[in-house]
């Protein structure tokens, strides 16, 4: 989750621009205008950092300072101090303090937000995720024969599944929800994200292409965006990327003109498309994902193992044949509990994976990676998988 910064001053044009600035950079901000209003709501609220002013009308920074040491919930508390006296003087005032950094006013905010990094480093991706919509049961299914859905199952998996990628280091950010739109949870088919920019996809299942909108609108601050046009459609869980090089499967959901408009949208940054075909399941992700940069997790049954030259390709155990969709995060990899034997594979050939419960989900012909959208925070952030 996004860390929380706190602003203690009573100089409200001053708040209100940190805001705008911090909010912007994907943080959570609460303010106070004195240092009683301020611990009133850090009791309820802890803050990871506070921009604590040093001269406030109602009483000054180091006084304000001192008292929050003395608070047991809120003595490690991270403090910036800020103020327009030169930075030795405020140093004096709080000598001897632990986890005090200082600015001096007027600052210029992107010093600001290179001490936020130096105190609270960001996840190093963001993740995007939807709701479980009360309505999944009337999802679209293409391999799979109808089953009854606990969509109350469905969510719980789904909110562990956030914790899972938080803890692999995203910062997850849920999108507004959809009731409306049975397969809003699976957000990866409306997008796929790359370092230079993003591409909004127009997924092959009409039904399923009004999730774009939210999607184009939370990436747009994020990305510069382009989009398949009609006649093309391609689902995100159709293409993965791996380093420059991208495979987009052909299915019913992507065709050749999607791959087509993929490529020209990718070929002057670098990157190559290769079209793959893909057959007896619904997407390219759910046959191959990757586990390491060179590495790949295969069900050579759907999809063709030459089509990855260059790769060293594991196959799943093949009585499990939706095993092949893994999430790869840094150094974490995202796996449902559904398939022991190709975790003791992966196991023997890579690490421990984290497992997490997703077969409510697999009800709607889900898995790990659709049910989020992944952007490296920094270009060049390494995540095999996407
Ligand atoms: C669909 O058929 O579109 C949804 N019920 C499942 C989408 C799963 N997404 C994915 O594999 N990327």
């Amino acid at each position: 989750m996004a860390a929380t910064i706190a602003i203690c001053d009573d100089d409200q044009s001053f708040v209100e621009l940190t805001t705008r600035y911090l909010v912007f950079h994907g943080y959570s901000v609460w303010s106070a205008e004195d240092p009683a209003g301020f611990t009133a709501r850090a009791l309820e609220e802890p803050p990871d950092v506070l921009l604590l002013d040093m001269q406030m009308r109602g009483g000054g920074g180091p006084q304000a300072l001192a008292a929050i040491r003395e608070c047991p919930e809120l003595k490690n508390l991270k403090v910036i101090m800020c103020s327009g006296m030169p930075v030795e003087q405020m140093a004096l005032w709080a000598e001897g303090m632990a986890g005090v950094k200082y600015l001096a006013k007027p600052f210029d905010t992107r010093r600001l937000g290179q001490l936020l990094e130096e105190i609270v480093p960001k996840a190093a991706f963001i993740a995007f995720t939807r709701a479980v919509s009360p309505q999944m049961a009337r999802c679209e299914l293409t391999h799979l024969e109808r089953s009854v859905i606990d969509v109350k199952r469905a969510a719980a998996q789904h909110e562990a599944y956030e914790k899972a990628l938080s803890k692999a280091g995203c910062d997850v950010r849920r999108l507004s929800a959809a009731p409306d739109l049975p397969d809003s949870v699976f957000v990866e088919d409306a997008a796929v994200v790359f370092d230079e920019l993003a591409v909004i996809a127009r997924p092959g299942a009409e039904t399923r292409r009004g999730e774009v909108v939210e999607v184009e609108k939370a990436l747009s601050g994020l990305r510069h965006l382009e989009k398949i046009e009609s006649p093309g459609t391609l689902d995100g869980g159709d293409v993965l990327v791996a380093g420059k090089r991208v495979f987009a499967g052909r299915t019913a959901r992507t065709n050749d003109e999607g791959i087509r408009q993929l490529g020209l949208l990718l070929a002057p940054r670098g990157y190559v498309v290769a079209a793959v075909p893909v057959t007896g399941c619904l997407h390219l992700k759910s046959a191959v994902t990757a586990f390491d940069e060179n590495s790949l997790l295969i069900n050579s049954k759907w999809v063709p193992r030459d089509a990855f030259p260059g790769f060293d390709l594991l196959e799943i155990d093949p009585s499990e044949p939706y095993a092949a969709n893994v999430l790869k995060l840094g150094e974490t990899l995202i796996m449902p509990s559904a398939f022991p034997k190709t975790r003791a594979r992966l196991e023997r050939e890579w690490k421990k994976p984290v497992i997490v419960d997703a077969d409510e989900l697999a009800k709607a012909e889900g898995a790990v990676t659709c049910c989020s959208l992944i952007a490296a925070r920094r270009p060049g952030e390494p995540r095999a998988g996407c």
